[in-house]
């Protein structure tokens, strides 16, 4: 079991033993392996991209096996550069463990791994001098993130979105990757060191192995924090992406090579220290009645996040929004979970208020406020109001087979809902036409709430096509983008075949 700790806080005795055994993996040219195989792996299949996080995993988990075997030591891990405390007068960076900043030519001269005593290697493997480090120089008077900051990179959910790539927003992994949002976690701590950990070849300076284990690290909080959110894409992403596919330049070892075989950190053997306890659960969400007089709150510590539920009956235009002089953040989830994430606003309402008005399905949604600046605090008050559509009856009637019905999702999480009427026990196909990415979802017998099956890619191209054997009732289609950012027409058909 290995056992991953703040680089901080380890004993001289543990420093001896981690800098003992990376110095025998050098030795043994087993370490510069490791340089080759991030150096030499395809730039954009393990980094900009949903494998970014499985791969450094499996990529660690590697190196920490080795380091156990040449220290005898089973319960061995690679510590973890805890950022906020990782300043330059960190003992991480004292002469028995990393040792300190490059001189003014960027040079290492103090530590295990000082100029002399450890020699760099390019992308071919071939010596080419001395570490190199530049604390700080690069980044433009930007410092390492602070634990408020990485509690706002914890909320972020989903773990990935299309387009796949350094665009992705919101995404948790090109967050915390460092491409999107204004804050670059993994790309900042790169850059902050500077020198031998800029290019690909960076896993030349230890330190690599210290801040990817803090990236895994803050991977499996997240993980543990939102039991619900999946590994992203299961299908559609580019090779290697996908949650069933070969990983680029991952060697076979005992365990696979594919996202899913290291989605769970304890199943590898890997157990974090208390350095960063899981959060404790939140209080369950104060029930919000729909249309009810506003709801007054306050948020009185910086970085806290309220939580509130309410329940819609039947399919209406809902309001959510805030009022106050606060500048408040709201999220919307559901319906019927609190981590699907529907919509995000910050300034829609009046002033700094927040505002999301959308058409929801019946269900039970949630809805987090924050306020805008994690350093903040103040109060707000929050309304949820529906205008109501008498019934069922309000929703547009597919005819089964009749012509297709044309719409379009006009707006980011915008999601149409049907209804149909099937009056004999038949085969049924509802289908998408057009060159919209749709996602059909079907619900009833004469219950909107009762999900029957869903459905991406069964139709031409991105189109959904759902065909089962449908018995007399009322049904319900609801149709929205594969993407949440995703807008476009579509056609819509109902047919007895
Ligand atoms: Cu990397």
């Amino acid at each position: 079991m290995a056992i991953r700790k703040d680089a901080n806080t380890l004993s001289s005795t543990e420093r001896t033993e981690l800098v003992n055994a990376i110095l025998q993996l050098k030795a043994e040219g087993i370490y510069d392996q490791f340089v080759l195989r991030h150096a030499n792996a395809t730039m954009m299949a393990i980094h900009s991209c949903p494998a970014f996080l499985p791969w450094h995993r499996r990529f660690l988990w590697d190196l920490e096996k080795e380091l156990q075997r040449v220290s005898g030591n089973p319960n061995l891990g690679i510590p973890y550069w805890n950022w906020p405390e990782g300043g330059e007068n960190a003992s991480m960076w004292d002469d028995d463990l990393l040792g300190g900043d490059g001189d003014a030519g960027g040079i290492v001269r103090s530590g295990p791994f000082r100029s002399g005593r450890w020699t760099v290697v390019n992308s071919s493997g071939r010596a080419s001098g001395p570490l190199e480090r530049g604390f700080g120089r690069n980044t433009n008077g930007i410092n390492l993130p602070t634990h408020s900051e990485i509690e706002q990179l914890l909320q972020i959910t989903p773990y990935d979105t299309s387009p796949w790539n350094r665009d992705s927003n919101p995404s948790f992994r090109n967050s915390l990757e460092g491409w999107a949002g204004n804050l670059s976690f993994h790309n900042l701590g790169h850059v902050w060191v500077g020198g031998s950990m800029l290019p690909m070849t960076s896993p030349n300076d230890p330190v690599f192995f210290f801040h990817h284990c803090m990236v895994d690290k803050l991977w499996h909080q997240w993980q543990s924090r939102f039991p619900s959110q999946a590994y992203l894409p299961v299908t559609g992403g580019n090779m290697g992406q996908n949650l069933t596919a070969t990983m680029d330049s991952t060697p076979f070892a005992s365990i696979g090579r594919r996202p899913i075989d290291v989605l769970d950190s304890n199943a590898l053997g890997i157990v974090y220290d208390n350095g960063f306890e899981i959060p404790p659960p939140p209080p369950p969400p104060l029930v919000i009645n729909l249309n009810a007089a506003a709801t007054s709150a306050n948020i009185a510590t910086a970085g806290e996040v309220d939580q509130y539920r309410f329940d819609v009956a039947s399919f209406s235009e809902v309001t959510i929004e805030t009022s106050g002089s606060s500048d408040t953040f709201i999220t919307l989830f559901g319906p019927n979970n609190a981590t699907d994430q529907i919509a995000q606003n910050d300034d829609g309402g009046d002033k700094l208020n927040s505002k999301i008005t959308l058409n929801l399905s019946a269900g039970k949604y949630y809805v987090s406020v924050r306020l805008f600046s994690p350093e903040a605090t103040g109060s707000y008050s929050i309304k949820v109001s529906s205008k109501s559509n008498s019934g069922n009856s309000s929703l547009p009637e597919l005819i089964v087979d009749a012509v297709a019905t044309s719409a379009a999702i006009s707006a980011k999480n915008e999601s149409d809902v049907y209804r149909f009427s099937v009056t004999r026990r038949a085969f049924h196909t509802i289908e998408t036409t057009g060159t919209t990415d749709t996602f059909l979802s079907l619900f009833g017998p004469d219950d909107e709430t009762l999900l029957i099956e869903q459905n991406d890619d069964g139709g031409a191209r991105f189109n959904s096509r759902i065909r089962r054997i449908l018995a007399a009732g009322e049904y319900y289609a609801r149709v929205r983008h594969y993407s949440p950012d995703g807008t476009g027409a579509y056609s819509i058909s109902v047919k007895k075949k």
